[in-house]
């Protein structure tokens, strides 16, 4: 097995547990249009029906009083059946009946009956034969993905080869693999995608590069998936000939409105843009002194007619150019947007990474999401692995992800989670969700590693319902993915759930930030890096402590940004978390945690023991052989052999770049000694040479 067909296998089912049931006869889809998520419903079903129990089931769009599963909108629904004694549903949501070989799939619309037909599959793929009689709706209606694929067919912090939308600056002529990606993100619930980078190329908007987005919008439609793209805000300039890109001028305005409309005669279900404006080098309305309110109603107002929405990235800071890059960068989306409140469109929603930085391995939840509540709002997650390994690394990410839908901002003092205030509920928008960074490519197993695939099913799980427990959908994808049998859904989930733990511990501690390099691969070691950079994390470590100073009283005031009963938390050094605690404050290293060790201790601990967590992932994963098949069983062998090699890397580096800054030595007297350590200049190794390493950390012996 190759991982396409991710958990959507569809393996056959043992005998012993099936061969009692009585399974439907016929698949009734209510739709025969072959661009119809209900007729692929029906393919659907009949394709999961044959591939667990090796039964053929005729599809029929009559209804019949034999056994059948009926699959379709409720529109047509009551149409066929007559019957309307349906629950009430919302937009996407379903209805889903079992009784026994009876099952009704209704859906609000054709994509929810869609969702409910692979709601059924799934539960039957994992030996569920109960009787259900229930209604499910999403938490939000943006349930999107975003690919940060170039034209060129490169992808930013994308790990698993190129492309399987562009090469060579045009969309690619075989979609297959784009099909088969709508059908794993339907079947999870997603029902829009970016397809283009948000460093956007003004060339995705050439003619031949519109047809083409009506061909991809063509191969995921029977999905229920619609598509959108990135735009680069200096396009009428750079592509389009005009002499500016000012989003007040009138030949700007025009410029969008024909671009606009010529999407949608390609693309009529066309679902909006993603724009990222005065980031990192990326132009924007400020530079002609207007707002960001003004960039974004410029497309507001241009897709507004054809009932398309503008995702607006809170993603805004300039490294290079802001004068003092001393101040913090933490602060910028809320003093960009705060004083926006209210001035976006009613189809421009903002959306917002979950932590004020970075995708760190820990943050605090973005505050943005507590100070504009006169705004639509989304979450930003990244399935992509940019700074938690890149998918050498086994890191399942729903429990770092839980720590900010689940988080209280007590607004105003009322209860206000993330998950509530995204889902539009909390301030009474209409419109909001949830933005996933996936960065499929390629390769077979798309995300380049077997098990990083549970990120990108429990991501869509969770955008459909941020209540339900990590550990719940973990086991669900591993049924799915790898078999029902016992000792793999032990192992796998054992695994899982101690592997961002792991990743914090032997990377950065105590809301230090990842530790990644910073200045480009964001992949390994390189504490030196975080601090004296426009693009730092600042670490600010010294010889007598670390840690950045958020606090209104004495630092960059960034604790304030939060409602008063959350900022007065992270204010006190003594009742912030230990997980956050360097994050909002500088300490010496022998300041005393709750946990009542040092700091610096604390890092030594950590950090040994999360690598001696990771030398544990090999071992597990051995004790599967034979009970997975080969391919994959090798494959994720490798990489979880990688992991504990890294970890031991990931140690010693950031052990001894602290210990050289603070001089205090580990009780545990391990840091220096490298246990379980192979140094290279111990090895005989044939077609290397030594060179110097830098940073010196990560090397043995400096070599
Ligand atoms: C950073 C990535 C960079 C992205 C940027 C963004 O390193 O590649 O362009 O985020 O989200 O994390 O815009």
């Amino acid at each position: 097995e190759d991982g396409l067909s991710g958990w959507l296998r569809y393996a056959p089912l043992s005998c012993g547990r099936s061969s009692h049931l009585s399974l439907p006869q016929t698949i009734v889809a209510l739709n025969t249009t072959i661009s119809s998520p209900v007729y692929t419903a029906g393919q659907e079903l009949q394709k999961g029906l044959q591939g667990i129990f090796a039964k053929q089931v005729k599809i029929s769009d009559q209804t019949t009083k034999s056994s059948s599963v009926v699959v379709g909108s409720l529109a047509q629904y009551i149409k066929a059946t007559g019957n309307s004694d349906v629950p009430s549903l919302e937009e996407d949501g379903y209805w889903l009946s079992v009784k026994g070989d009876s099952v009704q799939i209704v859906g609000q619309n054709e994509r929810g009956a869609l969702y409910g037909a692979f709601e059924y599959l799934s539960m039957l793929a994992q030996g569920n034969f109960a009787d259900v009689a229930k209604v499910s709706n999403p938490s939000a209606p943006i349930r999107w993905t975003n690919e940060w694929d170039n034209m060129d067919g490169s992808i930013e912090r994308g790990f698993a080869g190129p492309s399987i939308f562009f090469a060579n600056g045009v969309v690619v002529d075989d979609l297959t693999r784009v099909a088969e990606y709508a059908r794993l993100l339907a079947s999870i619930g997603i029902n829009g995608i970016i397809i283009n980078n948000v460093n956007a190329n003004a060339t995705t908007l050439s003619t031949q590069n519109i047809r083409g987005l009506g061909r991809v919008a063509d191969a995921m439609r029977p999905y229920g998936v619609q598509i959108g793209i990135s735009l680069n805000f200096a396009s009428p300039q750079s592509f389009g000939g005009l002499s500016t890109f000012d989003p007040l001028d009138a030949s700007v305005i025009k410029f969008w409105t024909d671009i606009t409309n010529q999407i949608y005669q390609q693309v009529p279900d066309f679902a909006g843009y993603l724009v990222k404006a005065n980031s990192e080098g990326q132009p924007g309305p400020i530079t002609y002194n207007r707002t960001l309110a003004d960039g974004a109603n410029l497309f507001a107002k241009a897709i507004k007619p054809h009932g398309g929405i503008v995702m607006f990235r809170a993603f805004v800071y300039d490294q290079l150019n802001e004068s003092d890059w001393h101040a913090d960068r933490a602060d910028a989306a809320v003093n960009y947007f705060k004083p926006l409140d209210g001035e976006f469109d009613d189809n421009v929603v903002v959306q917002i990474k979950y932590g004020p930085i970075d995708f760190q391995v820990r943050e605090p939840a973005s505050p943005l999401f507590a100070n504009i509540p006169k705004t639509n709002t989304a979450i930003e997650l990244q399935v992509t692995q940019e700074y938690l390994g890149q998918q050498c690394h086994l890191v399942y990410l729903p429990p770092l992800w839980k720590t900010v839908l689940d988080f209280d901002l007590k607004v105003d003092g009322q209860p206000s989670l993330v998950r509530d205030i995204v889902s539009g509920e909390r301030f009474k928008r209409p419109l909001g969700g949830y933005a996933g960074v996936v960065n499929v490519g390629t390769n077979s197993t798309w995300l380049g590693s077997h098990l990083a695939m549970s990120n990108l099913y429990a991501y869509g799980r969770l955008a459909w319902d941020p209540t339900s427990d990590a550990q719940a959908i973990l086991q669900d994808w591993i049924r799915l993915t790898f078999g029902l049998n016992r000792i793999v859904v032990d192992t796998i989930t054992k695994m899982s759930m101690d592997s961002w733990p792991a990743y914090e511990n032997y990377s950065g501690n105590l809301g230090i930030q990842t530790l990644t390099d910073i200045l480009y691969t964001h992949f390994g070691p390189n504490p030196a890096s975080q601090d004296d950079n426009g693009w730092g994390q600042w670490t600010r470590a010294d010889h007598n402590g670390l840690g950045m100073d958020r606090t209104v009283s004495n630092g960059t005031g960034f604790a304030g940004q939060y409602p008063a009963e959350v900022a007065a938390v992270y204010e006190s050094l003594e009742i912030t978390p230990d997980n956050l605690l360097l994050w909002f404050h500088h300490v010496p290293y022998t300041y005393t945690l709750h946990e009542g060790k040092t700091v610096i201790q604390h890092f030594y601990d950590a950090h040994y023991s999360g690598a001696e967590t990771a030398q544990t992932f090999p071992t597990l994963w051995e004790g599967l052989k034979g009970k997975i098949d080969d391919q994959r069983y090798e494959e994720v062998l490798f990489r979880l052999k990688y992991q504990a090699g890294h970890s031991i890397v990931w140690r010693d580096a950031i052990s001894e770049f602290y210990f050289n800054k603070s001089s205090i030595p580990d009780q545990a007297n391990r840091v220096g000694n490298h246990p379980w350590r192979v140094e290279a200049e111990s090895m005989q190794l044939s077609g290397y040479k030594v060179t110097a390493v830098n940073p010196f950390e990560t090397a043995s012996n400096f070599k």
